[in-house]
């Protein structure tokens, strides 16, 4: 009875303050009564980690009466939302991103302080949140945080990954991958959903039935599992918006495999249903090739399926029409990972919504839009149709259908062109039959997104150039971005009040495009003693991490020059490490004055290199044995330093990128799609020595070339380099520091020498060679504007100044306006 419920609903308002309060004392009693009710430690005896947990949950409780408000508002708005469907997540910590965002956080400082405790030490006990590999999971949770700010109705969904990244320890200089069951001490920023599961289905078989006289498909699962929701909110900043990010978790379904239970072998059964729980339990910790793993499909469709049951049923809440959804529903395929998405909706509607196949085919051509972040034909995910078949039918056969009409409708448009037919079919024929994700995702999406300008080249002119040439409307490109309250609020506090300061308003950290107002300051002395300042304490906060971790003592005058990313060949760490053996060499053999020129370097590289790739593995062995001589040389001093910091994750990031002088981006042109990690430096106001690469392009557009150290073959050059073969020529520096190590200069020459062979002669497929000398060229000129300090910081202001357009608010704002069209929905405060 609606009556009772509204006075109960005005009784239960009476009973609870309208919001929770902020000031001082409020906060102090929230933190104490978690420690004591949630915490279940005594007020009166709590260390850093519970005082953490307590703080928490204090904000969480902040957190929820926004999301609720925010999810209330959609549900009254009903606006068109976005479902960004991605596998990956790399969320690091939140803590401070949360308090920041909802403006509490000098509020929660201070309270803390009342109750004796140090708010950034709190934050410091939070773990990371790992659920993804690299760039393209950092990627998805900055976007998230611009869909919130800038007021998106957005879902995002992905999976509750029980390990998360393997942790990389280092042993004697190798590399070992240890688990990170990152739920162990409990995760305060999730909100388990019992009472929202859906059912997943696997396996079995399709048989054809007749309902009401007509033909349809009935799918028969041999397994299923139950997918239980987290829900994880994510604040906007500036804005009561709080949007869901919605992580799948696998749980035993009563319904799976009764048969065993029927047999009467009740333990088997009971490890059986056990086992459905893996589907969540792992991240594949390779960000390149995940062909073929039965695991890593059903991982797919788990997390496809239950989002797909979930937007039906909120679609469903308020409309009866399918020819609606469009209107109502945008999909954002995050690289290929989630495009089985297109068979389920297909699926869902033609079997369950029993609609015809016209109109169900033109739901899917107007809600799906795909992003790809790979440059490589290899790193196209392909899958076997007998794995898919067996694991999926009723999807195999809506995807033989719809190749089968693609191709009937290509036919009349291209004629019997078989070579082109046979590259743009979904399925590719050969000893194993396969799949083709990216060709599924772009014949049925209606927009097709590259990550950088060049990158949305090569897709147009070589990977996807067949497509193109039929459907170019369908090609855009959005230039990746950061989000400024993660990496430079969150992580670089004095450069944020700095700029805040000098732009005389904190706006930009919603309207990133102010930035561009430190430009008229650039030759001010008195911001050049500022911005020194805020890099000085940065820089000893990095030093003393190096310290803390590795015992090396670093002099901060020295270059702090960093190379931080996953370790991979085409990335190009190998580059970096002769460039510093030549470095070492030349040192070594000047004479005691000239030392005195040069220009001391920190040399710091960090990253993690899949568990299989060996090549990588004996990249961070190379560096570290490096590493050992150099740092061991009296004779060297501060002259050099070579670092590996391990387990390289956002939290380290966050630290090590605002004390950075020089940032190294050095993947041979046309192999790194965008490239992120160069946005976060440059916004930190640091040097980037750089190959034309990815959205690197795109920087020294907004910076100028001559505020950047620039090196390499361009894009279009790598092809007529590598033709060269055999009559390549390389610099003798180049095959001095090879000679050096398959010497045995730093030991180990007979395990590196696989990785020698692999950079000289035609095997060197990434243009170490070629480049070699261009790098040291730019080196030498970064040495150079170093010591004329006045320079630098006027470069180093530049860089920050110009770093605007790779914020995720503009890569956001043009998806919502080129490819969702959504608009916003903001919450009233
Ligand atoms: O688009 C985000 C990033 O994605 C990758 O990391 C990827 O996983 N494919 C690319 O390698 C990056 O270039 C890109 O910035």
């Amino acid at each position: 009875d609606f009556g009772e419920r509204k006075g109960q609903a005005e009784r239960m308002l009476g009973l609870m303050d309208v919001f929770l309060k902020n000031d001082p004392i409020s906060l102090q009693k929230d933190i104490l009564h978690h420690v004591e009710y949630t915490v279940a430690r005594s007020r009166f005896s709590f260390d850093d980690f519970e005082a953490y947990q307590a703080l928490a949950h204090s904000v969480r409780d902040r957190l929820i009466e926004r999301w609720h408000d925010t999810l209330i508002h959609f549900k009254k708005e009903d606006p068109k939302r976005v479902y960004f469907l991605s596998l990956e997540f790399l969320m690091g910590r939140s803590l401070s991103n949360i308090v920041i965002n909802l403006g509490i956080r000098d509020q929660f400082a201070d309270a803390l302080s009342q109750l004796g405790f140090d708010f950034e030490v709190l934050a410091e006990q939070e773990g990371d949140a790992c659920l993804g590999n690299g760039g393209l999971a950092r990627l998805s949770a900055c976007q998230m945080d611009s869909l919130a700010t800038l007021d998106y109705p957005a879902v995002g969904y992905g999976l509750r990954y029980q390990y998360g990244l393997f942790r990389q320890v280092i042993v004697d200089g190798f590399q070992h991958e240890q688990p990170d069951y990152w739920l162990n001490f409990g995760n305060p920023w999730e909100i388990e959903r019992v009472h929202i599961t859906y059912p997943v289905k696997f396996y079995g078989t399709v048989t054809d039935e007749f309902l009401n006289g007509e033909k349809c498909k009935v799918w028969v699962p041999g397994e299923m599992v139950e997918a239980v929701a987290y829900d994880n909110p994510i604040p906007g900043y500036g804005t009561r918006n709080t949007i869901n990010l919605r992580l799948w978790a696998a749980k035993p379904s009563d319904q799976h495999d009764m048969e065993s239970f029927n047999t009467g072998d009740y333990v088997d059964a009971v490890v059986n249903r056990q086992r459905a729980e893996s589907i969540s339990s792992i991240l594949y910790p390779d960000d390149r090739s995940y062909q073929g793993k039965e695991l890593r499909l059903k991982q797919q469709y788990f997390f496809v399926s239950a989002s797909v049951q979930d937007i039906f049923r909120r679609f469903k809440d308020t409309h009866k029409k399918f020819d609606e959804f469009p209107e109502k529903v945008a999909l954002q395929l995050n690289d290929t990972h989630p495009s089985l998405a297109i068979a389920e909706v297909m699926r869902v509607l033609l079997d369950e919504e029993h609609l015809s196949w016209h109109r169900a085919w033109d739901i899917i051509c107007k809600i799906f839009s795909f992003t790809t972040h790979t440059v490589s034909p290899e790193g196209l995910e392909k899958i076997p149709v007998d794995l898919l078949g067996n694991l999926l039918p009723r999807h195999l056969q809506i995807i033989y259908d719809i190749n089968f009409n693609f191709v009937e409708e290509l036919k009349k448009m291209i004629g019997l062109d078989y070579d082109r037919l046979t590259r743009m079919s979904i399925v590719e024929e050969g000893a194993v039959k396969n799949i083709r994700m990216a060709n599924l995702s772009v014949i049925c999406s209606h927009t097709v997104n590259g990550v950088s300008r060049l990158h949305s080249e090569l897709l147009r002119t070589k990977l996807f150039k067949d497509f193109y040439d039929l459907w170019p409307h369908k090609f855009q490109y959005k230039t990746n971005g950061v989000t400024q309250r993660r990496w430079i609020v969150v992580s670089n506090p004095s450069l944020c009040a700095l700029i805040s300061k000098w732009l005389g308003t904190e706006a930009w950290i919603r309207d990133i495009d102010l930035l561009i107002g430190l430009r008229d300051y650039a030759t001010n002395a008195e911001l050049h003693q500022e911005w020194k300042m805020v890099k000085k304490v940065n820089k000893i906060r990095l030093a003393e991490y190096i310290e803390a971790m590795s015992g090396l003592k670093v002099s901060l005058d020295a270059m702090f020059d960093v190379q931080t990313k996953r370790i991979h060949e085409y990335k190009r760490q190998l580059l970096n490490i002769l460039g510093i053996i030549h470095r070492y060499d030349c040192i070594k053999n000047m004479y005691k004055n000239d030392r005195k020129k040069v220009v001391p370097r920190v040399c710091i590289i960090g990253g993690k290199a899949a568990p299989g790739y060996e090549i990588a593995k004996k990249i961070i062995k190379l560096c570290h044995v490096v590493a050992e001589r150099i740092n061991n040389d009296n004779d060297i001093g501060d002259l050099l330093k070579l670092v590996f910091i391990p387990d390289y994750n956002v939290s380290v990031a966050e630290m090590v990128i605002p004390g950075a002088d020089l940032s190294q981006h050095l993947s041979t042109a046309g192999h790194e799609a965008s490239g992120t990690g160069s946005m976060k430096f440059l916004m930190n106001g640091c040097l980037l020595l750089a190959t034309a690469d990815g959205s690197t392009i795109e920087m020294v557009e907004e910076i100028g070339q001559d505020n950047m150290f620039l090196f390499g073959a361009k894009a279009h050059e790598v092809v007529a380099l590598r033709k060269k073969g055999p009559t390549l020529k390389v610099p003798l520096q180049f095959s001095r520091v090879v000679r050096m190590i398959r010497d045995g200069h730093f030991g180990f020459e007979d395990y590196f020498k696989s990785l020698c062979d692999k950079i000289e002669g035609t095997s060197d497929y990434f243009l170490l060679g070629a480049d070699f000398m261009s790098y040291l060229e730019a080196q030498a000129a970064a040495d150079k504007a170093f010591v004329d300090e006045e320079r630098w910081t006027k470069m180093s202001i530049l860089s920050a100044a110009g770093s605007g357009r790779f914020s995720t608010d503009r890569t956001i704002q043009e998806y919502a306006e080129n490819t969702w069209d959504i608009q916003p929905c903001r919450c009233p405060f």
